[in-house]
């Protein structure tokens, strides 16, 4: 058995973790492959969170790491400000080929929380090259996880990560969430209640005026706050009345892109296009940061007016279109192609589904929701300590050999697609014991 030393760990400020709890009973991962991490004493972890929601071809794809070697190696860093390299551009055009609809145009950041902001400020932008310069007003969800910008935590929907940073920007409103236990629990795939809660976007544009509405941001499937499943008719209604009043609509494709929902895309699976499309983690299997914004036709071309020599777009990053980057995303579309990988999610979506269901019944699971590859599992809170049910199963499953994620008392599972039923009965299996003990 090999194990490795734990670091000194005070120095890592970590993210989204409570420091001092985790670095006194630490949970290390030493290396991965394929469906299972090892730990530092040397433990296999089977991962059902493909990480972050991100490594969706599973751990250490030989293609993917020989495809980073070569690029490092060959050309580790071009601008791409007036300058340039072929790897964004060629990998831009495979994306475009492969979005639905005239989604044809691609801006490259280096995470979903870039994306975000980009995203917003391409709306913005958007309107007043238009001509329509009042049309600065944002519209999130409660409940939204859409990255830590500025922008992001601003028309997200989680008071945390809200509340510690002043006043964020100005003009935001929220939609309702369409959580709800009452008229949804148990549901199978999409819950039937809860399309109406859509038209609460009429009530903010009678509100505000349309002539004032830039964009509508939501996440077709909310991730980062529980797996919430759009109720059926939801999203197109959300869709018709964008329309109407000319206001674009922002999905959030940082989970639900690159298979999760058995299609490329949330917009495929749903059959409703946005206008401004974001991704990131599956991008490149979460092996070299990388995130984007899909454009319509109509978007980028709104752009391309004015002085040849003028700059349309005063945004960047300077690792905007990153080869390295580029040559991780070649490979991961190469595999997911060559494996038929979204395929594999949509046929593995029914045995999923009836598998994590199977923990219906045991005790404080209060509601069990599923859509493609993605499950959560909701537990009644311990009264007075909300968080620490679901906190202390993670830590169990972690204890023995299993990944999920926990966010306030909702379990979150969403496995690599190379997933098996091997591995689904085995993640099953554990969680069911730690869900026994109460
Ligand atoms: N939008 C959505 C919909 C996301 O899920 C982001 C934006 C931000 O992406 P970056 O790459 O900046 O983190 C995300 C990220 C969780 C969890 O536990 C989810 C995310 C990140 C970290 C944890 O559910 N999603
Ligand atoms: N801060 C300073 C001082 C910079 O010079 C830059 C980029 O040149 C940034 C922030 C932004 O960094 P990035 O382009 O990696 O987002």
């Amino acid at each position: 058995m090999t194990t490795i030393d734990s670091p000194d760990m005070d120095a890592f400020w970590m993210p989204f973790t409570a420091n001092r709890q985790f670095k006194a009973k630490p949970r290390l991962m030493a290396s991965a492959k394929d469906m299972y991490y090892t730990t530092i004493d040397d433990r296999p972890v089977l991962d059902g969170t493909a990480g972050l929601w991100c490594v969706n071809a599973g751990h250490c794809r030989e293609k993917i790491v020989a495809a980073i070697h070569k690029q490092v190696s060959t050309l580790d860093f071009a601008p791409t400000f007036q300058m340039g390299h072929p790897a964004p551009f060629a990998l831009a055009d495979r994306l475009a080929k492969m979005l639905p609809g005239d989604l044809n145009h691609v801006f490259f950041t280096n995470s979903g929380s870039e994306a975000v902001d980009t995203a917003l400020k391409i709306a913005l932008a958007y309107h007043r090259i238009r001509g329509e310069g009042t049309r600065t007003r944002l519209i999130g969800r409660e409940r939204g996880y859409h990255g830590v910008g500025f922008g992001g935590i601003s028309v997200g929907g989680i008071a945390p990560n809200r509340k510690f940073f002043g006043s964020l920007l100005p003009g935001v409103d929220h939609l309702p969430h369409t959580h709800n236990l009452g008229q949804n629990a148990f549901s199978r795939g999409q819950p039937q209640w809860g399309a109406h809660l859509a038209d609460e976007l009429e009530r903010i544009v009678t509100l505000h005026d349309a002539s004032n509405i830039a964009a509508v941001i939501v996440e077709p499937v909310a991730g980062s706050t529980g797996v919430l499943i759009p109720p059926q008719g939801y999203l197109q209604k959300l869709r018709a009345i964008c329309d109407k009043y000319g206001i674009l609509l922002i999905f959030d494709e940082v989970i639900t892109g690159f298979g999760r929902l058995g299609t490329g895309f949330a917009t495929d699976y749903f059959g409703v296009m946005p206008d401004l499309m974001t991704v990131a983690k599956g991008i490149t299997n979460a092996t070299v940061p990388m995130g984007a914004v899909f454009a319509r036709e109509g978007i980028y071309d709104a752009f391309m007016h004015g002085a040849e020599n003028a700059i349309e777009l005063f945004h960047g990053y300077t690792y905007s279109g990153h080869p390295l980057a580029c040559a991780a995303a070649q490979a991961t579309l190469d595999i997911y192609d060559e494996e038929g990988l979204f395929d594999r999610a949509k046929n593995l979506a029914g045995y999923w589904e009836d598998a994590v269901h199977s923990l219906k019944g045991l005790p404080n699971v209060i509601d069990i929701r599923n859509i493609g590859l993605i499950a959560g599992i909701e537990l009644a809170p311990i009264p007075g300590q909300p968080g620490v049910r679901a906190y202390d199963a993670m830590v169990s499953c972690f204890e023995q050999g299993l990944l999920v994620r926990n966010t306030a008392d909702i379990l979150a599972l969403s496995p690599p697609l190379i997933i098996e039923k091997l591995h689904i009965d085995r993640l099953i299996e554990i969680l069911s014991n730690v869900l026994k003990q109460g």
